[in-house]
């Protein structure tokens, strides 16, 4: 394995700072928080974090409205407690990835500020400015928080592209000297020793500067035909590579809504492109064509698929990354398996998917002790622009504001966002004050301190995971092999490498459920499971099983 990438063979460890722990009392997480729960982290077995954003921004967007690039959001801490956090970090054998998010800034960036003054600003073109059409935007593209993607400046008369809120202007990736700029950033955070970069939407950076109008209006079609996928983004990966990826040892994961596993391949070559890509194949399963709030039932025939789809287009080229949650996404547990009978059982069982599938685990953080969906009592509880802006969108659809939050509290952002449960004490264990985002009802018994001396705990489980992939390498490189059953929620899949063969036995069910006839397991050596006694002659409820055979 030694002689493979050392990104090919983590395990990442995602925290969103905001709702890690607040180290200071201001009900906010912040880097010393983080710096105090490393052991912590240490102890899960994952041996890379990935931070979402820490610079300064007005927080529009979870701080993906980039104020100052290159300094630390006050209330997350100073550029020394970053400098603390990633020495702890590296000195406990931990890389560090930040979040990078150069498709757009915030419209409070000194470069927007300056831009926005006049047509003639030399950093006019650093953004997108167009006339309007017929008295209104230039073209009908949505923003994903609702509304047109273009905003009226009375200043200069003219409209910018926002694909997210407008606070997010999206930068104009056309302007060599606007990728310069992003070049220098980056820079600026890899000289410090930071060992690798998540780029936000990366497939957007390059627009098709003829801006037609969309076709479609299935949200989902729309980011892939028209946002994703632009005529240079080849280049401008490329372009990044050459000039600041390859001058250091770092790995690089884009974050890709409407990448296809037709055209993966081409961000990802071995030496131009990018280490590895998010895609989104399950993640829309169950969005109708309205997008996050429109769900729609989603089959394990259709989830099972979409990880043999790209499993093949990352054999080709690259390298896969799994993930089942983050930071933009319901909890897993409440979305994929059982957060109330069988809780335990199926957040073990989701634990061991992540642990078992090709290509890198990225684990969203609480997702180690099964933290599940919270459920908001009105909207005024939503702290995510994409739910408060998504309500405006709904309402003019006729939706009721009580079917809109039933819609949000099934695949909403706030569930991911809220404070870490450390213990059953005040706050979480997470401040000593009101936090800026209620703690789910269940901490009482969803919580870290409740979990550590219990062997069988679903964090004890997801050590053991973790240790498991490490020692065995078929689980990281070996061929993934899906046995196809038309069952709707049995989900068996292979593991083979030389003369390893490993099966993964899943079932994504409250049923007890008979083995396949073709799996024989007769001579085969159960090398883990979420239930403690090992013989059982059938597949128990939300039960998952590896076995050496
Ligand atoms: O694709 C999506 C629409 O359902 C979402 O996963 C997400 O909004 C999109 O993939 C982009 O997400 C990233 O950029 C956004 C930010 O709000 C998200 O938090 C970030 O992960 C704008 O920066
Ligand atoms: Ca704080």
């Amino acid at each position: 394995m030694s002689s493979q990438p050392w990104w090919k063979q983590a395990i990442v460890y995602q925290i969103y700072p905001r709702s890690f722990k607040d180290s200071n009392g201001d009900g906010i997480g912040d880097l010393g928080g983080i710096i105090e729960k490393l052991d912590y982290i240490k102890s899960l077995g994952a041996d890379t974090i990935w931070l979402n954003p820490i610079y300064k921004s007005p927080n529009d967007d979870g701080g993906y409205d980039i104020s100052d690039y290159c300094h630390v959001q006050p209330e997350f801490g100073t550029m020394e407690d970053f400098e603390r956090l990633l020495e702890g970090l590296h000195s406990r054998g931990l890389k560090l990835i930040m979040d990078l998010v150069v498709n757009h800034s915030s419209d409070e960036h000194p470069w927007f500020i300056e831009s926005k003054k006049s047509i003639n600003s030399k950093y006019r073109d650093y953004y997108f400015w167009k006339q309007g059409r017929n008295g209104g935007p230039p073209n009908n593209w949505p923003s994903f928080f609702g509304g047109s993607a273009w905003q009226y400046d009375e200043t200069t008369q003219e409209y910018y592209l926002h694909l997210f809120s407008k606070k997010q202007p999206d930068l104009n990736w056309e302007s060599p000297i606007l990728r310069e700029e992003v070049q220098n950033l980056m820079k600026f955070w890899l000289d410090k020793g930071v060992d690798g970069l998540r780029l936000d939407v990366i497939s957007a950076i390059s627009k098709r500067t003829d801006f037609p109008d969309s076709d479609t209006l299935d949200f989902n079609e729309t980011i892939r035909k028209y946002y994703a996928n632009g005529p240079r983004l080849k280049e401008f990966i490329h372009e990044m590579r050459s000039k600041v990826w390859d001058h250091y040892d770092v790995m690089t994961v884009g974050e890709g809504p409407g990448i296809t596993p037709q055209n993966a391949g081409e961000y990802l070559d071995d030496h131009h492109g990018l280490n590895m890509i998010f895609h989104f194949g399950h993640m829309f399963l169950d969005q109708g064509p309205g997008g996050r709030f429109d769900p729609i039932p989603w089959t394990m025939k259709k989830f099972k698929a979409v990880f043999k789809t790209w499993d093949d287009a990352f054999l080709k080229n690259g390298w896969g990354s799994i993930f089942l949650g983050n930071h933009d996404f319901a909890r897993m547990v409440s979305r994929w398996g059982d957060d109330k009978t069988y809780w335990s059982e199926s957040s073990k069982l989701l634990v061991t998917l992540l642990m078992s599938m090709r290509g890198t685990p990225f684990v969203f953080q609480g997702d180690e002790i099964g933290m599940t969906n919270i459920t908001l009592s009105s909207l005024n509880e939503s702290k995510d622009i994409e739910t408060l802006t998504g309500w405006r969108e709904a309402e003019k659809r006729g939706l009721s504001e009580a079917r809109f939050l039933e819609a949000a509290n099934y695949s909403g952002r706030d569930n991911a966002r809220t404070p870490m449960q450390w213990s059953s004490g005040v706050n979480a264990g997470f401040s000593s004050c009101t936090p800026w985002m209620k703690v789910n009802d269940n901490v009482r018994t969803i919580n870290v301190d409740t979990q550590q001396p219990d062997s069988e705990s679903v964090l004890n489980y997801f050590r053991r995971m973790t240790s498991l992939r490490k020692r065995n390498p078929a689980l990281v490189f070996g061929k993934y092999l899906p046995l196809e059953t038309a069952h709707e929620k049995l989900f068996v899949f292979h593991r083979i490498m030389d003369k390893e063969k490993l099966v993964v036995v899943l079932n994504f069910s409250a049923e007890n459920l008979n083995f396949p006839p073709e799996l024989s397991l007769r001579h085969a050596i159960r090398l883990a499971g979420n239930y403690d006694d090992m013989e059982s002659a059938v597949i128990r409820p939300w039960e998952a099983s590896i076995y050496r055979l």
